[in-house]
């Protein structure tokens, strides 16, 4: 008796040891960032992955849900206590609530902690038993890696570059007419930096809206909580010459270099450096809608964020990540239930050139790659319909309004160079074909029990980002 209850003890002290040995030590984190340009549907796309692996009725091509190995999974909290946690739960009822609306616009970086119970795979199958996955989240705006690019550069070089690169876009006309009036030699003085960085960020804002990407530095269209502090007050200037005590020039050029450093390296450092898995959401559909110099200008700005995944871009990142590397990243066109699926394959064919140069460079440094087109939440059902003799595979959705339409966005080409290559000319038009795009509102939708929402490949997309760790 006596012994059987202290060996029991025992065991159960080295349990508890194990257990908690277990939970530092032994259960894998896998960390997944999930970045795409304002809009591109990060958000819809965290919140209803989440939701189909929480209820993966609808995730056959998770190999490990195929194979019945998923115990369960389940929401924990997160590892960082200051980031704030990605608010899975109003997002979710706005989706799939009663009156079903796509979720606010987010702002900042937030995160999510997703545990699994998973029985291994293979030989271990029958040896070992379940064992614990947890499987990070963490959002952030893809404008924020725009800004590695900044470290490289003095306050000067950036100034010049920037304002080469603006002077012809009609939405920059204010702002180019603002500092014509200031002398950078000038004395600073605070209203004038202020009135200059309002306008340079209402710039930004507009030529945003207009379709173009180049829009950094990234924290002047999401501010957050640095709204109106001076490492958001600068603007680039005309300069001529090196920068003298206590002038506007000087100042801005340190506001500049404390950007840099107070804004830009703290999110790589906490944010970024962690990253094992990467997926990069682009609105291609949206972008060729808006016309073919927005295309041009999302495969720049797709080159400069993926820059960011290569080591030896910055030294400082290099320094600073050790050798440490994203080892997976998926290029992932979103909304792709604006589409009839036959096009598909054209859409997914066009994220692949529109990314090809930016993947070369990934894959090169080691990150294993894929392209694929996605609706996180799909709101459309198909149909074909014929117009004028001709049948055209349409998709029917609800409008914000209400009511119902369906819509043929127009046929993408099969051969990618037919957008890319005016797009890369300076095209101000495509020419013959018009390619429309229309916003639908989510569904109402009843969920049998079991299933996530609806959605187009998220079940690919997940066993490609995280299916090997499961
Ligand atoms: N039809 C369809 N529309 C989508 C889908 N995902 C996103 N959208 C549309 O794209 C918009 C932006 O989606 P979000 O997920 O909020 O995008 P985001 O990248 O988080 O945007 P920000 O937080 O503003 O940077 C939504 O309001 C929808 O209109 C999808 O899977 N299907
Ligand atoms: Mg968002």
């Amino acid at each position: 008796m006596v012994i059987s209850s202290l060996a029991d003890s025992l065991v159960r002290g080295v349990e508890s040891v194990g257990d908690r040995v277990s939970e530092t030590f032994f259960e894998p984190v896998v960390r997944l960032g999930v970045t795409g340009l304002a809009r591109s549907g990060k958000t819809v796309f965290i919140t209803s992955l989440v939701a189909n692996l929480l209820d993966r009725g609808r995730m056959p091509g998770l190999v490990a849900q195929q194979e019945g190995r998923i115990n369960a999974a389940y929401l924990q909290p997160q590892p960082d206590d200051t980031v704030p946690r990605f608010d899975y739960e109003s997002h979710l009822s706005a989706l799939t609530g009663p009156q079903p609306h796509w979720p606010d616009s987010t702002r900042a970086v937030s995160e999510l902690r997703l545990s699994f119970k998973v029985r291994p795979a293979g030989l271990l199958a029958g040896l070992q038993g379940p064992r614990t996955v947890h499987l990070d989240i963490v959002d952030y705006p893809g404008e924020w890696l725009l800004d590695l690019a900044l470290l490289d550069k003095s306050y000067d070089d950036w100034s010049r570059e920037t304002l080469e690169r603006i002077a012809q876009r009609p939405a920059a006309a204010d702002f180019l007419a603002q500092i014509k009036a200031v002398d950078p030699a000038d004395p600073h003085d605070e209203p004038t930096a202020q009135a200059l960085a309002r306008g340079f960020a209402d710039y930004l804002t507009a030529a945003r809206d207009a379709g173009f990407y180049d829009c950094t530095p990234g924290r002047f269209l999401l501010p957050g909580d640095l709204a109106g502090s001076p490492v958001l007050t600068f603007a680039p200037l005309p300069i001529d010459g090196a920068s003298r005590r206590r002038s506007l020039h000087r100042e801005m050029e340190r506001r500049f270099e404390a950007y840099k450093a107070q804004v830009v390296k703290p999110f790589f450092r906490d944010h970024f450096a962690r990253i094992d898995r990467q997926v990069v959401l682009v609105d291609a559909l949206g972008a060729i809608h808006k016309g073919p110099q927005a295309v041009e200008d999302m495969r720049r700005a797709m080159g400069d964020i993926l820059s960011a995944f290569r080591p030896g871009r910055n030294a400082w990142l290099s320094q600073m990540l050790l050798g440490k590397r994203v080892e997976r990243i998926l290029f992932a066109a979103t909304k792709a239930d604006h589409l009839h699926h036959l096009q598909h394959p054209r859409l997914t064919a066009i994220m692949e050139a529109l990314t090809r140069e930016a993947r070369d460079r990934a894959k090169f440094a080691g990150a294993e790659t894929a392209a694929m087109s996605i609706a996180a939440l799909r709101v459309t059902t198909e149909e074909i319909r014929t117009h004028d003799g001709v049948e055209l595979p349409c998709v029917r959705g609800t409008l914000e309004n209400g009511k119902q339409a369906a819509f043929f966005p127009g046929e993408l080409p099969e051969d990618p160079a037919h957008l890319l290559n005016p797009a890369r000319k300076g095209a101000d038009t495509w020419l013959g074909e018009e390619y429309g795009f229309m916003t639908f509102a989510p569904a109402h939708m009843s969920l049998r029990p079991g299933d996530g929402p609806p959605h187009i490949r998220l079940d690919r997309a997940a066993q490609f980002l995280i299916g090997d760790r499961l």
